[in-house]
């Protein structure tokens, strides 16, 4: 078996999570402009946590690429995804008080909290690096193909949600994504067997969490 593009192998493998997580009903329901408004604010509250989350999960990718990658280039990309993490958390306050979304009253769902807590895990030192990158590209390409899906020709977004598809559906944040699936890749050719099983469940356990995310957000709760 070739090594050169465990992604692409991955990815085909697990087609049907991967569109269950980029083509979730939440997203076509964005799409064809039927989206319940007070489901998207459910998902703004509840991603508002998640982001926050984020940032101490992408520091310590940044700190294991400074460990452990041979190549300096990588943290120059994670420090971008820092800094992005910064200005989303701005836009989610600007957006919440714009839908009138009170942040500091929010109670994270069940959904929300094992993410952020199976992210805690993989903050964990013995989590390899090739491990951390794979899960830090599935997490940022789930919303990159969602919500860029949402902009394609043919599609119904209403006005008002546009920008919040943009954040995510830009091409920038496509190379984004792009360049952290080029690490990934790299550093899972040079990675053991064992590295490669822990890589492919990680992105697994990923895609599942992103629909769970998903569900929630279109629950009635
Ligand atoms: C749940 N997954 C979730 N929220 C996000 N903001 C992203 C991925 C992308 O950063």
């Amino acid at each position: 078996e070739g090594k050169s593009e465990m992604i692409a192998t991955w990815l085909k493998k697990h087609r049907l999570i991967y569109t269950g997580a980029t083509r979730h009903p939440f997203i076509l329901n964005i799409r064809d402009g039927s989206i319940d408004l007070s489901s998207f604010k459910r998902w703004l509250a509840q991603d508002y946590i998640f982001v926050r989350a984020s940032v101490p999960f992408v520091a310590s990718i940044l700190l294991k690429a400074w460990k452990e990658s041979d190549d300096s280039s990588d943290m120059d990309l994670i420090l971008s995804g820092m800094a992005a993490l910064n200005d989303e958390i701005a836009w989610f306050k600007s957006e919440a008080s714009k839908w009138g979304v009170a942040l500091h009253s929010v109670v994270p769902h069940k959904a929300n909290l094992d993410y952020c807590r199976f992210l805690e895990s993989v903050m964990s030192p013995d989590i390899e690096y090739a491990v951390a990158i794979t899960a830090f590209w599935a997490i940022e390409a789930v919303y990159q193909e969602s919500f860029a899906h949402c902009l394609e020709d043919g599609s119904r977004t209403p006005e008002e949600l546009k920008e919040t598809c943009q954040r995510w559906g830009n091409t920038g944040f496509g190379q984004f994504c792009r360049s952290l699936r080029n690490i990934a890749n790299r550093h899972l050719e040079k990675a053991s067997d064992d590295v490669l099983s822990k890589a492919e469940v990680i992105l697994i356990r990923v895609l599942e969490h992103e629909v769970e995310f998903w569900n929630m957000c279109s629950g009635e709760i």
